[in-house]
């Protein structure tokens, strides 16, 4: 099993066999709140019937079309959808099957466009420390979780890291954005001077670190990467496998922080969650640049068998417009996002907890750690929220959660309340 403590699993396996709108059903026949949108992924609510009927139709009418040098409409009216709510200037697409297919795509497309500009001697990729960027090579080079990168060699090398923003301590329990860090950026200048701004091709970061334990930047920051990626002709790439998709309560990041990148990486909530399918949003700039040379060339050669599948193409067309119609994109800027920061909060003074963190519809509770044995008191709250009906998410000792945007105050309540109940229980 993925990321799964296998032995203990199997010793008492959590089961889920159904899932409707906020809950899941469980093989036991419990029902279970949603605190994390599945994996950050159902952003619209589960088993949605709009998004379950697009798929089934499609998977009818043409389950499969040839990726290469072939095409369909539904690929072509789901890129011209996602150009419509992305940030100013995103407007052509690439498809992949995950978040972390998009990350490598994203990388080989900066690392590309020097080349087809004649700036092949940009070859660095610059990524964070506690970064997730997904788990294939690219992704844990530029990556910065520890235990994800260190059992598989030398990775990519002309790889460097921004420290990250974390900084215990400081800032515990702000709400939302956090005035003090911004200088953190600078750190960009440093890398830069040591390797040449000419050495380096693209510096990719969540907007906001996501699985590392929900890291809210510090103001004018991201900013910050943004002003010295341009000085210096670097591409900058926001990783919004997570923050896309209005998690923020603005449809990208890039809204949130008026930080427009040169790539956004997306995937989870584009389909939310039903069939696998990422995407990679790059500007004309970058989409211009390789559309030269004979036309019978190839310009870009990268893709999937997958790429734009017809049956994700539909799943990701329905999905887009229920969040639409439903105003989902923009619902965590609105007084449930206030609610929501209100309830988080609410947890401060309980045993055990030395930090909250929130923005948008995202929040995160970090515990202290019992002493030599780091991630088992986070580890036996998700078990005992799971007995309790809340299913929440935890990395280390950090409790994360992002519950599907249709949440009403209700189900903040029910969520906050058990967790507040397990915390006061918990060693
Ligand atoms: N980038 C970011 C920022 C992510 O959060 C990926 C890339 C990789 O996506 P795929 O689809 O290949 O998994 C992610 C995925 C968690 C958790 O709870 C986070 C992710 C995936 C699974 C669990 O921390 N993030
Ligand atoms: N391995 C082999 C032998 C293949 O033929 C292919 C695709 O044709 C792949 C890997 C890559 O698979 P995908 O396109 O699904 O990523």
């Amino acid at each position: 099993m993925p990321f799964t403590s296998n032995r203990q699993f199997k010793k008492a396996p959590r089961m889920f066999v159904g899932a409707k709108d906020m809950f899941y059903t469980t093989s036991d026949g419990r029902q279970v709140l949603d605190g994390t949108a599945g994996l950050w992924c159902v952003n619209a609510g589960h088993c949605r019937p709009r998004i379950a009927q697009a798929i089934g139709e499609q998977a009818a009418e043409m389950d499969y079309a040839p990726a290469f040098q072939m095409g369909h409409p539904k690929a072509f009216e789901l890129a011209n959808a996602l150009v419509g709510i992305a940030p100013e200037g995103m407007n052509h697409v690439l498809y992949t099957n995950s978040g972390s297919e998009s990350v490598e795509t994203a990388l080989k497309v900066a690392l590309a466009y020097h080349r087809v500009k004649g700036d092949g001697s940009r070859f660095r990729l610059i990524g964070r420390e506690r970064g997730y960027h997904g788990v294939n090579f690219g992704g844990i080079s530029v990556g910065g979780i520890v235990t994800n990168r260190k059992m598989f060699g030398t990775l990519l090398t002309g790889v460097d890291h921004l420290p990250h923003t974390h900084t215990p301590g400081k800032n515990q329990f702000t709400r939302g954005e956090r005035e003090e860090g911004a200088n953190l950026a600078d750190e960009l200048e440093r890398i830069v001077t040591l390797h040449d701004a000419s050495t380096i091709a693209a510096v990719i970061v969540e907007p906001v670190a996501g699985s590392t334990g929900v890291l809210i930047p510090p103001k004018g920051y991201l900013q910050k990467l943004r002003d010295i990626t341009k000085k210096h002709g670097i591409l900058l790439i926001f990783d919004e496998v997570i923050t896309g998709f209005g998690r923020l309560g603005t449809p990208f990041a890039a809204d949130y922080f008026g930080v427009i990148p040169d790539m956004i990486v997306a995937a989870k909530g584009l389909t939310n969650g039903t069939i696998p399918m990422g995407a990679v949003m790059v500007t004309s700039e970058i989409h211009d640049a390789f559309m030269q040379g004979p036309e019978h060339m190839i310009e870009f050669f990268h893709g999937y068998t997958y790429s734009g599948n017809p049956v994700a193409s539909a799943a990701g067309l329905a999905t887009l417009e229920v969040y639409k119609e439903e105003g989902l994109l923009t619902k965590g800027a609105g007084e449930i996002g206030k609610y929501w920061e209100d309830a988080l909060h609410s947890l401060k003074g309980l045993p055990h907890v030395i930090d909250i963190r929130n923005l948008g519809l995202v929040g995160a509770v970090e515990l202290e750690p019992i002493a030599g044995s780091p991630t088992k008191r986070a580890f036996a709250a998700f078990v005992k929220a799971f007995e309790s009906g809340i299913l929440i998410r935890t990395t280390g000792d950090i409790i994360a959660m992002s519950p599907p945007l249709m949440v009403e105050k209700s189900h903040i309540d029910q969520l906050i309340g058990t967790l507040s109940t397990i915390l006061k229980g918990l060693e």
